[in-house]
């Protein structure tokens, strides 16, 4: 099986259909579908930021449920799925605009919303092992030796990533650079922190680039380990991309 790995959405539905396109896929009864043998892989974090959080829901959700797409969620489906059990959240950090969406619902579209959200969410594994775990897809990315296990810490890590547990003057947690350390022969594809160009550093590929502050939407596809992007149609944000200086 081949795969094309998408980086986070954060709502922008419309640069996803787009590079569903781009990637070969076309509609079909609401799916996506291609003519040779790929399946799509979400790497988390669909909602929160963009315009359509609810809409990208939807879509991934139906790909899921029909089994043309895997997904892992990352740390903005921790937290909407936290939210909608009921837990006590903050409705901050781009949620605000998910929860906007929602309540702008019927009663009846907003549960079933809740239900397609949640249910994918309860399927998900915490990361994916794939082509005879020779390429591991984990939201933040994992440690060589966690690979394989499911712990708490291990969670923590693959939902937010190497944090040193401190803060930045902005409030958001100081992020390490795992990748840079990493020695496994195991290709890691992951997300979460916005970087300019997909980041390749050892076996490891950040697709994040950022497609919600204005820089573009990213799918590695696998075995063949190309990056396809689309441009984003927000906002340029530069201040929330990431420069390792590598
Ligand atoms: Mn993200």
């Amino acid at each position: 099986m081949a795969y094309d790995i998408i980086g986070d959405i954060h709502g922008c539905c419309g640069e996803l259909q787009t590079l569903f396109k781009k990637l070969g896929y076309y509609e079909e009864n609401g799916l996506y579908v291609h003519d040779e043998n790929r399946q799509l892989v979400f790497v988390g974090d669909l909602t929160d930021r963009g315009p359509e959080s609810v809409k990208t829901i939807e879509i991934v959700y139906r790909l899921f449920k029909n089994q043309l797409a895997l997904y892992v969620p990352g740390n903005h489906c921790n937290k909407l799925y936290r939210y909608m059990l009921g837990r006590p959240v903050q409705v901050k950090h781009g949620l605000e605009t998910t929860v906007a969406e929602l309540e702008a619902l019927d009663q009846k579209e907003r549960r079933k919303i809740y239900h397609d959200f949640m249910s994918m969410y309860d399927d998900a594994p915490l990361y994916l092992q794939l082509d005879e775990g020779k390429l591991v897809v984990a939201h933040a990315g994992i440690r060589e030796k966690d690979i394989g296990h499911v712990n708490k810490r291990i969670k923590s890590f693959v939902l937010y990533g190497d944090t040193t547990g401190d803060f930045d003057e902005q409030g958001r947690p100081i992020r390490l650079d795992w990748a840079r350390h990493y020695k496994g022969k195991t290709w890691v594809v992951y997300g979460h922190t916005p970087v300019k160009e997909p980041r390749w550093k050892n076996h490891t590929v950040n697709i994040d680039t950022g497609c919600v502050f204005g820089g573009k939407l990213t799918a590695l596809r696998y075995p063949e380990m190309e990056t396809v992007s689309v441009p984003s149609e927000q906002p340029l944000m530069e201040d929330k991309f990431k420069d390792f200086g590598d």
